[in-house]
């Protein structure tokens, strides 16, 4: 791909490289752009996308390139143009241009680059992290002698270097900065519109191609991309399901997880909806419970608040729903100490997001886990991806849920466990087989004062969704 650069004030990306600077002092640090990866051969690639912290420090998307900060500047090495890539791929900006979008006033060739290590101190002096591509890492290891080569995955037991500069990057990347803010704004606004055309077009008869294609439309349209990949199904239980061939009947709910990515910035948007445009009785006592669930929890996006016990609180609150429709018996808090309400709560309320929709998991529990804090061992509560006290800045999503899994509520440890020692009704549950997947996700930034839901014009409430279902016909 012919290199992107950044459009905004590069002041952006140079005040973000000094709030670096300033943490790791003169410790020289090398952060890789990654390239192109394969779909079958070399030469029919994924679309490029840069690594988020290359791109977040210099909001270019450059494939191969490097950024290199050492103890007295910064310096970009890129794969100098040549004509071969410039037949394929259209001339690359030289580097006059790209040290004037980016900031970073010394552009070298990437051939150089070894050398800069070597006068910055050595392999075992610059601080890197993990790059998540397998050929990035490779070169990696060899630039670096790292020894994460063959590795797949990703790579938690940084050494004492990498580790601080891991938590550095964190430190800065958690709270959305002006721009990072504006960016999520404008991916929130053709999520809506795509999340409305998805509606507008739902009815029996269509399939879930087709919905899909309505809701990336207005991604595409607006010059965005899909932040991830987009859930549209009417098996909302199978919890990230990527097919999209189901057909559309009547009596069904339609879960869709879609959000748009703009300039990197992730949205990341649940709505679930009826194909006819009416929910069912049972249906919309489920949904009212879980948006119920869901707009406490989101109230409850706080400076000091730890995600964990809004988590666990949505988890009462889902329990003592369940109890009122007779599905589970015994006092709400027990339900959930016991992990009950996870049969059909099983994952986490949700993660930080910015320009990963899981922020920054690539570095595995570190930036999602609060230090001295890890994963529990329960079922439901150890898929929880954030355990931190919120900060303003901190956009987080709230997304609960209501599934039936059979193989969790048939599973003996789990629904049978439940169903024998009384506390899971499945006669109750009976009455509620036409729910098989409910969620309902905002993207919630957390203030000084009261939380911003900047989805929150997303329609959600019964009336809303069922208003805008079918609108197209
Ligand atoms: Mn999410």
């Amino acid at each position: 791909m012919a290199t992107l650069l950044p459009t905004q004030d590069p002041r952006v990306f140079s005040e973000r490289r000094e709030r670096l600077a300033a943490r790791v002092g003169a410790t020289p640090a090398l952060l890789l752009a990654g390239g192109y990866r394969p779909r079958n051969y070399p030469d029919n690639v994924y679309p490029y996308r840069a690594a988020s912290h290359f791109l977040y420090f210099t909001g270019a998307q450059i494939p191969d390139a490097a950024l290199l900060k050492t103890a007295g500047e910064w310096q970009l090495f890129i794969e100098p143009d040549g004509p071969g890539h410039a037949l394929w791929h259209g001339e690359t900006p030289g580097p006059d241009a790209i040290a004037r979008a980016t900031g970073v006033s010394r552009v070298r060739p990437l051939g150089e680059l070894p050398e800069a290590l070597a006068a910055a101190g050595g392999a075992d002096a610059v601080a890197t992290l993990p790059a998540t591509d397998p050929s990035t890492r490779a070169r990696q290891g060899a630039l670096l002698a790292r020894d994460w080569g063959g590795r797949a995955g990703i790579v938690t037991d940084l050494g004492e270097r990498d580790a601080a500069l891991a938590d550095a990057i964190i430190d800065v990347r958690l709270r959305a900065d002006t721009a990072a803010l504006e960016h999520t704004r404008e991916a929130v606004s053709a999520t809506r519109a795509g999340h409305l055309a998805g509606m507008a077009l739902t009815a029996p008869g269509a399939r879930e191609y087709q919905i899909r294609a309505a809701i990336e439309h207005e991604f595409f349209a607006r010059g965005m991309q899909c932040a991830y990949g987009s859930i549209v199904s009417v098996n909302g239980e199978v919890l990230h399901n990527d097919t999209h061939l189901g057909t559309l009947r009547a009596g069904d709910l339609l879960l869709v997880d879609a959000g748009a990515e703009h300039n990197g910035w992730a949205s990341d948007v649940t709505r679930t909806w009826p194909v006819t445009g009416r929910f069912s009785a049972t249906q919309r006592a489920i949904y009212e419970l879980v948006l119920h669930v869901q707009v406490e929890a989101c109230d409850r996006v706080r400076a000091g608040a730890r995600y964990r016990d809004i988590h666990l609180g949505a988890g009462v609150t889902l329990a003592r729903g369940l109890v009122d429709l007779g599905i589970l018996h015994g006092d709400p808090e027990g339900l959930v100490e016991r992990g009950a309400h996870a049969l059909f709560f099983p994952h986490g309320l949700g993660h930080i997001i910015g320009l990963d929709v899981h922020d920054m998991e690539d570095l595995g529990d570190r930036a999602g886990y609060q230090a001295g804090r890890s994963r529990s061992e329960q079922f439901g509560l150890g898929y929880l991806r954030l355990d931190r006290d919120l900060e303003p800045g901190m956009i987080v999503t709230i997304e609960p849920g209501f599934y039936q899994v059979p193989a969790i509520l048939n599973h003996e440890e789990l629904g049978g466990k439940f169903a024998r020692d009384g506390t899971l009704s499945r006669s109750a549950l009976e009455r509620f087989h036409d729910v098989r997947g409910i969620r309902i996700e905002d993207d919630v930034l957390c203030t000084g004062g009261d939380p911003d839901v900047l989805t929150h014009d997303i329609p959600k409430d019964p009336a809303g969704v069922e208003s805008q279902v079918g609108a197209a016909r």
